[in-house]
């Protein structure tokens, strides 16, 4: 089921006035859209009735965010790459990147609910509680959660234009096991009538804000196609239960799209049979710029391929000494195929040694052993090929919103001479 291809279907009808946006009125939106394709992002602002919780860098946010792990960005914490080296395949939930609209909920796990809901049931509504949901067959998967923004601030730094919105390097993405109940089977156990078409899950967390107007919950609609797939609804991220500000008691994963489409803190799902729109549909994550038509681009798709080394920026490291050079790359469309690795500005590339059998919905990790003998400035780059064919260009096309960068970062480091003591070693 092709992301794109349905947001940009699901937009004309709702344009056309045959899908229904539940919670904005129309000429509201309309109203935003217009504001979005002239003046900048909407959904940059963030208002919010969550408790701000002061010790925290960000406030909303529960778990300790280290400095040496994290990076804040507003009510989100970026990951840092060079704290994860040797952390294993899958990214520890205390390290994981957090992205939250408002702020992270608590939620009693034994008074939450799911709540299957809609139009598009046989026999009306179903309700789930924890104990039931665990009693069910479970699953469990590997799957990349991303930002569509992920690497949004190399536009500025890299490319010269700034675009707005949270500057991400490249820590908005995590992986993780994830253990639940297929979707499939919730909506199977709830008796689907026919002519269902969509299915609108919808967060426990406080309603998104933003130029005074409440948008209501994070809620993001999925085709019944893709619902009836691969999404998971899950009670566990690698191996424990699911943590608060990834989305405890229950969560939903979305293998291969957006991380907006993974719904934390999930309350509802409804399961309608006209189509369904939401503010969380791709109006805004639409690219706009010189290279797209005037009204901005069809709404963007699955994730493109980046790569990140497992370094601290400006990283000093010894001259006439090997040095393992680690990182990982990923592509949201397919399994890495290839990893190159530069460390004269670009011009000759060697093959990086690959540490994982390459996987669909998953990153690999990758070295590269590096004998540097002349002290200086360098810059380490690392491109990556998916099994498609898609690889890392030298520059991404720009789009104000600065979504998908899928370039080569130059990463900077600085090659010394040996200290006088570490010379004999
Ligand atoms: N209910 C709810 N779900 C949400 C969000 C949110 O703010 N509220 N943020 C989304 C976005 S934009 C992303 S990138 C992912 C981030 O998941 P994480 O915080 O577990 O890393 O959650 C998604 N699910
Ligand atoms: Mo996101």
């Amino acid at each position: 089921m092709d992301e794109y291809a349905y947001d940009r279907m699901r937009r004309e009808q709702w344009l056309a006035g045959e899908a229904r946006a539940e919670g904005v009125d129309r000429r509201t939106l309309l109203r935003m859209l217009a504001a979005a394709g002239a003046a900048g992002p909407v959904l940059s602002a963030v208002g919010g009735a969550g408790v701000a919780r002061a010790a925290s860098p960000v406030p909303g946010i529960v778990k300790p965010l280290p400095a040496e792990w994290f990076v804040p960005r507003g009510t989100n914490a970026e990951m840092r790459w060079d704290s994860v080296a040797g952390t294993g395949y899958h990214t520890p939930t205390e390290r994981f990147f957090v992205r939250n609209h408002t702020s992270t909920p608590l939620i009693d796990p034994a008074g939450w609910r799911l709540r299957l809901t809609g139009g598009g049931l046989r026999r009306g509504d179903v309700e789930f509680d924890l104990a039931a949901l665990r009693r069910l067959p479970s699953t469990r998967i590997t799957a990349l959660v991303e930002c569509a923004g992920n690497g949004r601030s190399f536009f500025h730094s890299q490319q010269g234009r700034a675009v707005p919105g949270t500057p991400w390097t490249l820590g908005g993405v995590g992986s993780a096991s994830w253990r639940g109940v297929r979707l499939a089977e919730l909506l199977h156990r709830a008796g689907l009538r026919r002519g269902a078409v969509d299915v609108m899950p919808s967060g426990l967390d406080p309603e998104f804000v933003t130029g005074g107007l409440s948008l209501g919950r994070v809620r993001r609609p999925l085709p019944l196609a893709k619902a009836l797939d691969d999404v998971l609804v899950a009670y566990e991220m690698n191996g424990e239960p699911l943590t608060p500000d990834h989305g405890a008691p229950v969560r939903l994963v979305v293998p291969g799209w957006i991380g907006i489409a993974s719904i934390k803190w999930l309350g509802t799902v409804e399961v309608s049979t006209e189509p369904l729109y939401s503010p969380w549909n791709t109006d805004f994550y639409r690219l706009f710029g010189e290279a797209y038509p005037e009204g901005g681009s069809a709404p963007i798709g699955g994730q493109v391929v980046k790569s990140a080394f497992e370094l601290p920026w400006g990283a000093t490291l010894e001259a006439g000494r090997t040095h393992r050079l680690t990182g990982r790359s990923w592509s949201g469309s397919a399994a890495v195929r290839e990893v190159e690795v530069s460390t004269d500005g670009g011009t000759v590339w060697h093959r990086a040694h690959l540490l994982d059998r390459p996987r669909k919905d998953g990153w690999v990790r990758w070295s590269y052993d590096w004998r540097p003998e002349r002290p200086g400035g360098y810059q380490l780059r690392a491109r990556a090929t998916d099994r498609r064919g898609n690889t890392q260009p030298v520059a991404t096309v720009h789009n104000r919103e600065g979504y998908l960068f899928d370039a080569v970062v130059a990463h900077p480091v600085t090659v010394a001479r040996p200290t006088a003591g570490q010379a004999a070693s």
